[in-house]
């Protein structure tokens, strides 16, 4: 004892949960997504996400994919390889719901957002979250798109423009991130409030940052540690923390796993209903100006 050799124990559980969420009732939520109807026909949530190369944005976009479909997807090309492949195109995607042509009412792009990693610049951000950015466009780490590019879009109709910002991070680094790419978040978050835009963080990779959730993904809110990490975040970046959502991404599995696919619903719900706030956030505000 006190040889400071020993291992730490692990911390323990807490005794009850600090966020309840119902794992016996997965598919009332799916169906709840299942179900969701923009306020208007054509109209759809347009989720944007940004974080660091291999935070788990296109694991999380094909998580999403796989549970909506029942079945795992590997759609949106989730890298093992962190350096020098990365999403640099501006894409979107699109999950088929029902027979083929018919799709889910909100749509997800992914950029990283990371300029000192040669990742994009926040005024790329920006201006894909005011709808400019065309689909295909490769971003350029060195230089904003100018408005004489062929791939800006002059005039953004309501589906180009974005209606909820997702910052995705993995809870491997969330407490290493460098004080730059914190501000970048605060930078992109103020100009998303500034634009009406509602933002939420999805906080990826939980299983291997904590052998506790490893173990069992229900302990999700019983790890301490993990809510302490949580709230390091929020307060650094100023999103609340019940906009802070902890999921595991479907990665080395090859079925879908119940209490995986609660965690997923959990955030998805919430991306979804922050994008109806939005859009009611515009309509209100288009009618006040007329
Ligand atoms: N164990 C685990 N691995 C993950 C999770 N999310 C992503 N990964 C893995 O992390 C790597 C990078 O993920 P990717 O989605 O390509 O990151 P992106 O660069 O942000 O699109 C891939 O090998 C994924 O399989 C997660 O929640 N848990
Ligand atoms: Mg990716």
């Amino acid at each position: 004892m006190g040889s400071g050799e020993s291992k730490p124990e692990p911390p323990p559980l807490l005794s009850k949960p600090w966020r309840e969420i119902d794992w016996r009732d997965k598919q009332r939520a799916l169906q709840s997504v299942r179900n969701y109807q923009p306020p208007a026909e054509d109209l759809q949530i347009r989720i944007l996400l940004h974080g660091s190369n291999g935070s788990g944005k296109s694991s999380f976009i094909n998580s999403v994919q796989s549970v909506l479909r029942d079945r795992m997807y590997t759609h949106a090309s989730a890298d093992n390889m962190f350096q020098g492949t990365f999403t640099k195109k501006y894409i979107t995607y699109k999950i088929q719901k029902g027979g083929p042509g018919t799709f889910y009412p909100f749509v997800f792009n992914d950029i990283m957002g990371l300029h000192s990693m040669g990742g994009v610049l926040a005024d790329d951000v920006k201006l894909a979250m005011k709808g400019h950015v065309k689909e295909g466009y490769t971003f350029n780490p060195h230089q904003k798109l100018s408005d004489d590019n062929l791939f800006y879009k002059r005039a953004p109709t309501a589906n180009d423009k974005v209606q909820v910002l997702v910052c995705v991070v993995s809870a491997e680094t969330i407490s290493q991130l460098p004080d730059d790419t914190l501000k970048m978040i605060r930078d992109i978050r103020k100009e998303a409030s500034d634009l009406g835009i509602p933002q939420v963080a999805v906080l990826t990779k939980i299983d291997k940052a904590c052998p506790e959730i490893k173990e069992d993904v229900k302990n999700v809110y019983k790890v301490d540690y993990l809510k302490e990490k949580m709230e390091e975040f929020s307060a650094a970046v100023g999103i609340p923390m019940n906009c802070i959502f902890p999921v595991k991404n479907y990665s080395e599995e090859i079925d879908l796993n119940s209490d995986v696919d609660s965690l997923i619903l959990s955030a998805l719900k919430h991306i979804i209903n922050c994008g109806e706030d939005c859009i009611s956030f515009k309509a209100y505000h288009s009618e006040l100006l007329g």
